[in-house]
């Protein structure tokens, strides 16, 4: 049983989003995602557009998402590796080399983001 996690805002959700979740959820047999609250956006300077709760009602859609836990803080990830027996952390290439102190923990993999579509290019045409 092969289990993947991911961590991310999902703000606005967009078709980069859907392709990142989608490679994650065909690399295992479990996808977890962490979605970054409300205020952990605020640390991560990002305002997002809808509430935590909006953008967790878009990922619980998914049937390929088995688990939406809270992204409360950048130092929580050992922990959840280790507490949901977590084999692959996966992100978009944006964050490459960024999450490699976790390979004691789970393989890291990272994976070319969909080109020309992002949350911030949305913004600036609405
Ligand atoms: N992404 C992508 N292609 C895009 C846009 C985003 O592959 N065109 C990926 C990002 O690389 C990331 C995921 O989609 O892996 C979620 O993107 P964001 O919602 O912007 O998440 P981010 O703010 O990068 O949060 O602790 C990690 C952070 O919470 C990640």
């Amino acid at each position: 049983m092969k289990k993947v996690i991911t961590y991310g805002t999902f703000d606005y959700f967009h078709y980069g989003h859907f392709m990142l979740l989608k490679r994650a959820a065909d690399l295992g047999d479990s996808l977890i995602v962490g979605l970054s609250s409300d205020e952990f956006n605020t640390k991560k300077n990002k305002q997002s557009l809808l509430s935590f709760d909006k953008r967790k009602e878009v990922l619980e859609s998914f049937n390929f998402i088995d688990l939406i836990i809270t992204e409360n803080s950048w130092e929580q990830k050992i922990g959840d590796i280790k507490n949901h027996n977590i084999d692959i952390l996966f992100m978009g290439s944006d964050w490459s080399m960024k999450f490699d102190y976790l390979k004691k923990y789970c393989d890291i993999v990272y994976v070319p983001r969909t080109p020309k579509i992002s949350t911030s290019l949305i913004k600036k045409i609405l």
